[in-house]
């Protein structure tokens, strides 16, 4: 009897999740570009827009800017502005996926953690910094990974 409550109770609630699919888990909405902390790694993913993504070093935090989308952060990281999210530091990886449309990522000369920057589909332009990055295009055969 228990359980046949119990369904009657979850079946609205997976149709309302469904109805919301533009949302994701934490809130943050379709084209926007996530900024976030796992571990020591900074995690930067992008949705199907051209995104413009510069990531840099000021003191102690690291500044990730996309000129082309709104930018949203998750704990620890910030947001500063629309398009601007600060995360402390210390950062020994980043990662940056800006999916498909025309992107531009830049790591700057002044990180000291190697970058993983994966164009995804369109006409990437993908600038490392002066450590060992891996600058990944659309065609994941062509690069081994
Ligand atoms: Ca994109």
């Amino acid at each position: 009897m228990v359980v046949a409550i119990g369904a009657l109770i979850s079946a609205p609630l997976a149709g309302a999740s469904a109805v919301g699919a533009a949302l994701s888990t934490d809130g943050t909405l379709a084209g926007d570009t996530r900024v976030e902390k796992m571990g020591d790694g900074l995690v930067v993913t992008a949705d199907g827009v051209a995104n413009d993504i510069t990531i840099r070093r000021r003191g102690n935090i690291v500044v990730v800017t996309d000129s082309g989308a709104t930018v949203v952060a998750v704990e620890p990281c910030r947001p500063t502005s629309p398009h601007t999210s600060e995360c402390p530091l210390p950062t020994t990886s980043i990662r940056v996926s800006a999916k498909d449309a025309d992107d531009a990522i830049t790591i700057s000369p002044n990180m000291e953690a190697a970058g993983t920057l994966v164009g995804g589909a369109g006409d990437d332009q993908l600038n490392g910094g002066p450590h060992a990055d891996r600058l990944v295009g659309d065609d994941l055969a062509a690069t081994g990974l």
